[in-house]
């Protein structure tokens, strides 16, 4: 084939997109226990992870997060709160997709005064709510990147951080962090 026409043919690298989406890790300090979902579908199901998803059009991160956390987990938490709850962000990017993930982070206390936890949304069909004692997280069941940043939040849920992550090859099917790097200097945008 004319070496033209095989470089007309060949597929275009797609331009990157980065999509953001909020994470609220849910901690009873009281109870020693941190509040994970199961998740039953789309990206990451059959694995274990906090509470979030996809910051719509028109929403700040806070009020994304705010949203998400009552959909999936029936916590309600005044938007003013999760605002004061932002930890930092984590970045994703895959050795095989352009694709880049933005995911505001946010550490909500269960036991505080200021959130609804009473009614927990055992029967959400997309993520299913189940407590864990801090000291035995599921680690091995949730998104590689967790092993790393989640351990310094159960420590002292006052650390702040930027997380950078970028995974193996492989797409939804593979959870391994090729190279990473934590910067602890960074305060929340
Ligand atoms: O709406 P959807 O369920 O697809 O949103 C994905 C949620 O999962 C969102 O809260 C961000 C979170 N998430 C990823 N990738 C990773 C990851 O590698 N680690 C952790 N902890 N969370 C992730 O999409």
């Amino acid at each position: 084939m004319h070496e033209n026409l095989a470089s007309l043919l060949s597929p275009l690298p797609s331009p990157a997109s980065t999509k953001s989406y909020s994470l609220i890790v849910c901690l009873s300090p009281s109870s020693s226990r941190i509040l994970l979902g199961l998740k039953k579908r789309g990206f990451g199901t059959g694995l274990y992870n906090s509470f979030g998803g996809k910051i719509e059009q028109g929403e700040t991160p806070a009020t994304g997060a705010a949203r998400e956390l009552e959909e999936e987990a029936g916590v309600r938490c005044p938007v003013n709160h999760m605002e004061r709850c932002r930890v930092g962000d984590l970045h994703f990017t895959f050795a095989d997709t352009n694709n880049k993930m933005l995911v505001h982070l946010f550490c909500v206390d269960l036991d505080s005064a200021e959130i609804d936890a009473s009614s927990i949304n055992w029967e959400c069909d997309e993520i299913a709510p189940r407590w864990f004692p801090m000291s035995e997280v599921p680690f091995g069941n949730m998104f590689a990147d967790d092993s790393v940043w989640l351990p310094m939040l159960l420590k002292d849920a006052s650390a702040r951080f930027s997380g950078y992550f970028h995974f193996q090859p492989g797409g939804d099917k593979v959870n391994l962090v090729d190279s990473y790097f934590l910067d602890l200097n960074s305060s929340p945008q």
